[in-house]
């Protein structure tokens, strides 16, 4: 009830003058989540990326609204100075839903995770978000009960993530599984097999398959007037051209997994992209920085096509 009376001006939400425009005037616009630049990739290809993703959305016809908390205030929108602040910096939390209150509400800085952005872009009236790959079941769920609060952020938050699946490192017939458990629409983009980031093909089916951004529009409409809460995974496949094979990642991935013996909670994802990219010599990061622009390109002509519908 108390958050029904809050307005936006009563929140500590700070949007650029290009987001806001964008936002009152309905013009289409993607979030862009920032985790991926200060615990995902390294400096200073993370802020080239974030810049080059902007840059990415733009060319698609919609403004780019990158989301950071920043001194206990939720940002949307950043400059490319707070970008190269942001990537460089080293006192930035990892926010998820549990610590997004923590942070702003002790002033401190963090970035968002997929979960985290999510929450943001709803406050600030953003239905679009594109990153790399979601957060899910971790291997060996059995013993740590590692599931990402990502999966569950889709059963409350109305966002549509676009994503090049979720990470292969992670038990992905499990996080398929715990979705559809939560109800949570996962869709194919053009593809019938569910992508596995670095990879264009988990092995595993897609649940649903669309195949242009004005069908995807059209269901997330339809699940609104349905009176449906949450979000939609839209799954796209990274670029042949860019991909790493499944059967390639397999022993990085199963080497990576091991040496993370010892380490969870907030590090464990860290480490292993980490881990993956110096088992690749460095050619994850570049697959990854191609699957995210790819997703920018969609999360754009998915924002203009949910403007279109009537
Ligand atoms: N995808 C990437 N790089 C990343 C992440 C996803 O390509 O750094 C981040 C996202 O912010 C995602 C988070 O929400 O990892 C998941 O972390 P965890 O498993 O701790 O929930
Ligand atoms: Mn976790």
């Amino acid at each position: 009830m108390i958050l029904d009376m809050l307005t936006k001006d009563d929140l500590p939400l700070v949007l650029s003058d290009e987001v806001r425009e964008a936002v009152e005037t309905g013009q289409p616009v993607v979030a862009l989540e920032s985790t991926i630049i200060t615990h995902g990739m390294p400096y200073p290809e993370n802020v080239a990326t974030a810049r080059a993703v902007e840059t990415t959305v733009l060319e698609h016809g919609a403004v780019p609204a990158t989301i950071a908390i920043i001194g206990g205030r939720i940002h949307v929108g950043l400059g490319a100075d707070m970008l190269e602040w942001l990537g460089s910096a080293v006192d930035v939390l990892k926010l998820s839903r549990a610590d997004l209150a923590y942070a702003i509400a002790a002033g401190r800085h963090g970035s968002t995770t997929v979960a985290a952005t999510m929450i943001c872009a709803r406050l600030a009236g953003i239905g679009v978000f594109a990153t790399g790959g979601i957060g899910g079941v971790h291997r060996g769920v059995e013993q740590t009960m590692d599931i990402s609060a990502d999966l569950t952020e889709f059963t409350r938050t109305d966002v549509a993530v676009v994503c090049a699946g979720a990470k292969a490192l992670l038990d992905l017939p499990r996080t398929l599984e715990y979705l559809e458990t939560e109800g949570v629409p996962v869709v194919g983009f053009g593809t019938d097999v569910f992508p596995a980031f670095w990879s264009r093909d988990s092995g595993l089916p897609t649940p649903l398959r669309l195949d242009t951004p004005q069908a995807i529009a059209d269901m997330i409409h339809m699940r609104r007037r349905l009176g449906l809460a949450g979000g939609v995974v839209v799954a796209n496949p990274v670029p042949e051209a860019d991909e790493i094979a499944a059967e390639q990642m397999a022993a990085y991935i199963a080497q990576a997994v091991a040496d993370s013996k010892g380490i969870s909670g907030k590090g464990l994802t860290p480490f292993l992209l980490g881990r993956i990219l110096e088992l690749t010599g460095g050619r994850s990061l570049q697959t990854n920085i191609a699957l995210v622009h790819n997703n920018a390109a969609l999360a754009a002509r998915l924002a203009i096509a949910l403007g279109q519908t009537p």
